[in-house]
This record gives C-alpha cells, structure tokens and sequence, in this order.
C-alpha cells in the first residue's frame, strides 16, 4: 500500500500511513520488503525447519511443524467467533507457547495483534482498547499474582466494541483459549504491505500511543536483525522480557530466532532464578535485557550454582547501558555484550560482533540496515556538525510514518518528508556508531541554565558508592526554576550524602551549575512495564515524600 510523495501522508482505512509510492518500491527492489505476510513466514518455517524445536515454554515444546499447525487451529476458531481480517485484538499475554500461536493464528487470518504488556492496568488497557477499537482481549487468567479477569470486567465496561475475552487457563466468565481450535482451513492471505500488528509505544511520559506496523516492514526487522547478530540453527533464544515488546520480539527475538531455525525459549520472567535455570538446561545462546536488570544478572551470577557456559551474547536496550557496566558483562557473565538502541516506532541500531571492545562499551550501536536515514538536527530542525549532540530524526524500510489513528500527534511527530522525530538527543561518530545522549525533554531547568538529567545520572553513578542513579528536576523553593536532585540506590547501606556527590563531581571537573542540589536514597528505581527508570513516577515520588 503506497501512496504518492506529494500527497500528505493520510492513513489507509487500516490505519497504516503508508510510505510514498517510489520508497516503496526501493525496498522492494532492495530486497528489504519480501512480499511475504508473517503468517506465510511461518508456513515457510515451517517446511524448512519441521521437526526441530521452535519454541519452548514450561512443560511445552513444539516443533515448527507443530507450531504451523497450533496456528491454523486457532486461526479457524478465531474464525468461528467472527473475528477476521483488519479485526482488532488485544492480546496481553505473560511469555507463554499461546503468545506464538496467537501471534501466527491473528496474521493468518489478517487479524490485527495489539500487543500490550502484562504490567498494564486499567488505564492503558481501557485506553488501548478504545483507540485500537479490539473486538477480542486475550489475556491470561492469573500471572504474576494479578487477576486479569478482574481487568478484563472493567475493561468490557470501557470498551463497547469488544465482544470477546479468551482467556489462557480458567476463564472464569470468559471463553477458554483453548477451546479456540477448529480444523484447519484456509483463509485468503492479507497484503503484506498493510498492517499486520500494533506495538505500544514506550514512553515514559503521556499515554501509550499505537504503533503499525507491516507483514513487510517486521519481517525484514526480524530478518535483517538475525543477520545483523549472527543468529543461525545454532541459535537458542531466551525471551525473558515481556515477549510482547518489539526488543524481545524481534529484534531478534522470537521472530528473528524462528526466521533462522534457532530455538525460542519463552522464560516467564527476567528474574535470574527463572531465567538462570532456563539458560542451564536449554543451553541458551542469546538474551536480552534492560540494563537496570543487569546487575542484579552479575550480583545473583556470583553464588547461582547454574552453568551459564552456553551463553555468548547478552544484549542491553531499552535504556542507555553505562559503558563501566558493559564492560564488566564478559567478566561476570562469561559472554559478550551487545549494546542495542531501539525503538516501537522502527529505527535498531546494534553494536556488532567485530566492532572494537571500546566501541561496544560506548556506543549504543549502528543502524541496522543501509537504508535507514538519519538526520541529527537542533532545536530549529537544523543539522547540526558531525559530532555533535542533536535530536535524531530518521525514516526507513521499517520506520512508521504515523502513529495509528492520531492525525494531532502525527502532525508534530513527523517532519514533512516522513522524518520521525525521536526525541532522543544523540551524537554519531565517525564509524556511523550512535551515543545516545538522553532525551529532548529530560532536561532540569536550574536558574536558567539548561542541564542533562543523562548526563548529571553519568557522572553520580561513576561514584563508587552509587548503584544505580536518576536525576530529576524538582521545584526551587526559591525561584522559578528547578533544583537537581540525585535520587540513588546505594552500594551498601548508605550512599554517599550531598556534599560528597558535589566534591566528587567537581573532581570530575563537572561544573558546579550541574551538581546536585539535593540526594534522596532509595532501595530501587521505580520502573516502567519494560523496566526503564520511571521518571514521571520518581517525581510523584520525591513530591510525596521529604527525605533528603
Ligand atoms: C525499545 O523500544 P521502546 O519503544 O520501548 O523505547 C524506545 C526508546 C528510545 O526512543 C530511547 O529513548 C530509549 O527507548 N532507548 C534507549 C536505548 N534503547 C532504547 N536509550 C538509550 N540507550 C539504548 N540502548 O526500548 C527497544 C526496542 C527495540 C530494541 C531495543 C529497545
């Protein structure tokens, strides 16, 4: 589905906005968009892969044939309670075999996945289900000691067009997902140029938003991403982040993994005593984290009896990973670390395999594919010199080019050539390698002058009595502006107090505009679903409390 570059980009009835009709065909002639929907991927899996294992899940293991197959089952008893092509479902499912196979039953059928995360409530929920206008929620009975069919009550109540809940376990009131099975038929196959799924957006700030995304434009995501790490047979993937965000996804993920004919595991958390267990007796090759879970990995690695020998590469993204923290991973850990800045709304950049040591501690990676374009502007839409610190815009073969069903924020999310605006501040080296910097807004205005919370949170943590930092904008007293407060989970018991972070910084030679005005210690960081630093929430945080 494509459209003419001098026409404004509008949606199609799918909600996708579609590329200009010529980009379109460059990807095409490049290769990057196959033609193929991700529910044909699979059948072609499927043939290619047969009895292998594709994806492992508690007492379950089916092999790609059996996974072909649970799909076109579920396909045709999704089929038999009306949902069809361009239905929207909202599937918020822990990391279980029933994501995989209603993940390839929805794009069989040209049905549409919105992909939500375990972590959300009522609020996203019944917003996601308004805007994405689901027909069907799918969700599990219980997991992590929440009641989803509790949610999905107040969520019917929100939400008039939904008219199913299937449920992964005891329904209660609900239809079982395991009675969603029929034998299987065939059904007409969707355009791969139109929307196959809807991810979340990640932000810490403001509602979730719904991202589109293609059969075309993710399938190259995973394939080009399994290339681009080297993914092959070999390959054994933990998922222990919530299988429903694009990192462990595919990127490569699950789909990347399945595109080569490696073996998924499906962890049903990131806590290193499900996940060390998972990666001992499935001899896991590959996982990825959030860096906040990191040292947790290193600290519980130290007494954890489990052979981790088998693992080769950690990946790290979702938020920046410190370099002193990637550097420590081969030692602690016993594999390499590969740094990765994604995001929902397409652009991956990786560190690869024969990149330096030093660049893979430093940078958050390279873009993925030759065809992503980048710009680094300033505040005036400017491209700012080689080097230096801007806003990253960029498009390409798997970059949206609009949200889903959000004419405003498009309007300021995009420039006029289909550029997205991030909003996160990077620099580029010479070798194409990002640095990303922190975020547009993330920013603490002290008496005017305009400070980093990034950079403030770099230089705090490099103190040997910090474990983890965030810094935050908090109202002066005294003034108009902001005052920065360190927050801090210490080393030990205690951290350092507010006079030794500022010595310390100044040592560092940080100017004294910056220093932290004020430390506040606590045991953990709130974060978000996906395990970023939460900051709207550390706000409400340090404005309900008055430790200091
Ligand atoms: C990933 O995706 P989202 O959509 O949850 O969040 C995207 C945002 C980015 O715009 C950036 O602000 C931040 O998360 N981010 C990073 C980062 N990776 C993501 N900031 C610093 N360093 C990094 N390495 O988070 C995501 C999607 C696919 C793969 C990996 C992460």
């Amino acid at each position: 589905m494509t459209q003419d570059a001098s026409t404004p980009p509008t949606p199609l009835p799918s909600g996708l906005t579609p590329w200009p009709r010529e980009t379109a065909a460059r990807y095409v002639a490049a290769g990057h968009w196959d033609g193929r929907t991700l529910g044909g991927l699979l059948r072609h899996w499927a043939q290619e892969y047969a009895d292998r294992t594709a994806v492992v899940a508690g007492s379950e293991r089916l092999s790609y044939r059996q996974l072909d197959e649970r799909a076109d089952r579920m396909a045709s008893g999704l089929a038999d309670l009306g949902i069809g092509a361009g239905d929207r479902v909202l599937v918020q499912l822990p990391n279980d075999a029933a994501f995989a196979v209603l993940f390839f039953a929805l794009a069989r059928l040209g049905a549409v996945p919105a992909l939500t995360l375990p972590a959300h409530r009522i609020t996203e929920i019944g917003h996601l289900a308004r805007l994405s206008g689901a027909v069907a929620y799918v969700i599990a009975d219980e997991y992590g000691a929440f009641d989803y069919r509790t949610l999905a009550a107040a969520v019917l109540e929100q939400a008039p067009e939904l008219r199913h809940v299937l449920v992964a376990g005891d329904p209660g009131p609900y239809t079982a997902l395991a009675k969603v099975d029929a034998e299987p038929r065939s059904f007409p196959d969707p355009d791969p140029a139109d929307l196959a799924l809807l991810l979340v957006s990640g932000g810490t700030t403001g509602v979730p938003k719904l991202i589109p995304r293609t059969h075309n434009d993710y399938g190259f995501n995973a394939r080009a991403s399994a290339a681009a790490c080297d993914l092959d047979q070999g390959t054994v993937y933990l998922a222990c982040l919530p299988i429903a965000h694009n990192f462990p996804l595919a990127c490569p993920g699950m789909l990347g993994t399945l595109s080569v004919g490696g073996k998924v595991v499906l962890a049903p958390s990131p806590a290193p005593g499900d996940a060390f267990r998972l990666i001992e007796s499935e001899r896991v090759t590959h996982t990825a984290l959030v860096p906040p879970l990191i040292p947790l990995w290193i600290d519980a690695a130290e007494w954890d009896p489990a052979d981790l020998s088998s693992l080769r590469v950690l990946q790290a993204g979702g938020s920046k990973l410190s370099a002193d923290l990637a550097r420590t991973v081969p030692d602690t850990l016993g594999c390499a670390v590969q740094q990765v800045f994604g995001m929902a709304e397409g652009l991956l950049n990786y560190t690869r395999s024969a990149d330096d040591a030093d660049l893979v501690a430093v940078s958050q990676g390279r873009p993925l594919s030759e065809d992503d374009e980048l710009r680094i502007v300033d505040g005036d839409g400017q491209e700012v010199p080689p080097g230096e610190v801007g806003e990253l815009l960029v498009r390409g073969p798997y970059t949206l080019r609009g949200y889903y069903r959000a004419p405003e924020v498009n309007a300021v999310s995009f420039t006029r050539d289909g550029f997205y605006c991030s909003g996160d501040l990077v620099r580029q080296l010479p070798s194409g390698h990002l640095v990303v910097e922190g975020r547009v807004k993330d920013t603490i205005d002290r008496n005017g002058e305009t400070v980093s919370a990034e950079e403030v949170e770099a230089h705090v943590a490099a103190h040997p009595q910090v474990r983890r930092c965030a810094a935050v904008g908090i109202p002066d007293p005294g003034g108009e502006g902001e005052r920065i407060c360190a927050v801090v989970v210490p080393v030990g018991a205690a951290g350092p107090t507010v006079q030794e972070l500022r010595g310390f910084l100044l040592q560092r030679g940080v100017a004294s505009f910056k220093l932290p005005d004020r430390v506040s210690t606590v045991a953990e960081l709130p974060l978000t679903a996906i395990g970023k630093i939460d900051k709207r929430a550390l706000r409400t945080l340090l404005t309900t409390s008055d430790q200091t």
